[in-house]
């Protein structure tokens, strides 16, 4: 079995970032392709690997058998059903299913801070100002935060405590985001920021991410 994982720009790809960490995150060896997107190297991506469209997409051979999984979910529950003994989900029924929830509804919603805080690891701005829509994401987001850790998180740094989870895979970029717009969120969730982006593989991505020459002119906001 050998994977392939296909990555947008670590600079403005919050989806490959979760995609990346399902595997840095749990040690599981793999190769890594960037496409960088809106290119006609990601025209290219999306004909080869057809039916994917998006990243992260991993590509899976097996014996004579090559797969294409590309959603970031997927690529969790695939790894998941592949590495039993990695614990990518909690441990704890409760708790995995709470996890699961947590990623779902990352993956279904906060559609205002998604579209008006671009994830972009290059830059700090200092006077952006949150509309009330994604005022009200980033207060879910936090209330989630809160839950999960007072439930679960309170003896170590993730959400569900000392093992890092496919849960913090999904909610790294959204700490990342916190840190580019400098949002300012109760001490708990401030905390968890700063543990999960002194994680070691999510500062390889920033350290990549900073070298990257692409630049995305809709993911940079026209502010200080
Ligand atoms: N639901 C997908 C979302 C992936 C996604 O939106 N990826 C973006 C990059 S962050 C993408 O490929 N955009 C290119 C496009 O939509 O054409 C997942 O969970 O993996």
């Amino acid at each position: 079995m050998s994977y392939q994982l296909i990555l947008g720009n670590k600079a403005y790809s919050s989806w490959s970032l979760r995609g990346y960490l399902l595997f840095e995150a749990f040690g599981i060896p793999y190769d890594q392709q960037i496409v960088p997107l809106y290119t006609d190297a990601f025209e290219d991506f999306k004909q080869r690997t057809f039916p994917a469209q998006q990243v992260p997409t991993l590509v899976v051979t097996n014996d004579d058998q090559i797969f294409t999984i590309w959603d970031s979910l997927s690529i969790a529950e695939y790894l998941s059903e592949q590495h039993p003994e990695i614990d990518i989900w909690p441990a704890d029924s409760a708790a995995r299913a709470a996890a699961r929830s947590l990623c779902a509804e990352m993956h279904a919603s906060f559609m205002s801070l998604r579209k008006t805080m671009p994830m972009n690891l290059r830059r700090l701005y200092s006077t952006f100002q949150p509309d009330e829509d994604t005022k009200s994401d980033i207060a879910r987001v936090c209330a989630l935060w809160a839950w999960a850790k007072n439930q679960w998180g309170q003896g170590g740094p993730y959400l569900f405590g000392t093992h890092f989870s496919a849960a913090d895979a999904f909610y790294a970029p959204v700490a990342a985001r916190f840190k580019t717009y400098d949002i300012s969120v109760d001490t708990l969730s401030q905390q968890y920021v700063d543990n999960l982006l002194a994680h070691p593989a999510i500062e390889a991505f920033y350290e990549d991410g900073a070298k990257e020459p692409w630049v995305m002119a809709h993911n940079e906001l026209d502010i200080d």
